[in-house]
């Protein structure tokens, strides 16, 4: 088992619940140990979702994406990167309204693009966009037992 750090994004259509949404991941076990709002220009935002790039949703993803501020943060917790995409839900938030009503995207977003967070969906990806928001952060995941004060 690993204390493993995940990127997690509060998109612009959920801003305004950020504090309700930090609450959330506090109170699933997670520990925030970074936190950053920013405002992305659209070419951080298309090398961001360069997975993407190409798809008929794209451009309408960066207008979105880049519409307004949005927060990023780094978790941490045990398995955090499962545990946090289970805590948000499947990606369109009318499929999360019904098949995860509990979910973050349930809760707090409208629709297969307003789906209020993000978060990374493998230890490589999730290094990569840890290291986007937050260069000096470190990614590796952490074997339980390790003195945390090693890793900060
Ligand atoms: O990882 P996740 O956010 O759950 O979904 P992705 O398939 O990686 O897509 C990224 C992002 O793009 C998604 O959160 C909303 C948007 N999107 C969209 O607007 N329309 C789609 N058909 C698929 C994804
Ligand atoms: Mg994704």
């Amino acid at each position: 088992i690993f204390v493993e750090r995940a990127l997690a994004l509060i998109k612009p259509d959920a801003v305004n619940k950020a504090d309700d949404i930090e609450a959330i991941i506090l109170n699933h076990g997670f520990s925030i140990l970074q936190k950053r709002r920013v405002t992305l220009t659209a070419e951080q935002c298309s090398d961001f979702y360069s997975e993407h790039y190409g798809k008929k949703f794209f451009p309408s993803l960066v207008a979105f994406m880049t519409s307004g501020p949005i927060v990023a943060m780094v978790l941490s917790k045990e398995n955090a990167i499962q545990q946090w995409r289970e805590l948000i839900g499947p990606t369109n938030s009318t499929v999360a309204k019904e098949t995860h009503p509990d979910s973050i995207r349930a809760f707090f977003g409208s629709n297969e693009q307003k789906n209020a967070v993000h978060g990374s969906d493998s230890v490589v990806s999730a290094e990569r966009e840890i290291r986007f928001f937050f260069p000096n952060c470190i990614v590796e995941p952490i074997p339980v037992g390790q003195p945390a004060k090693d890793y900060l």
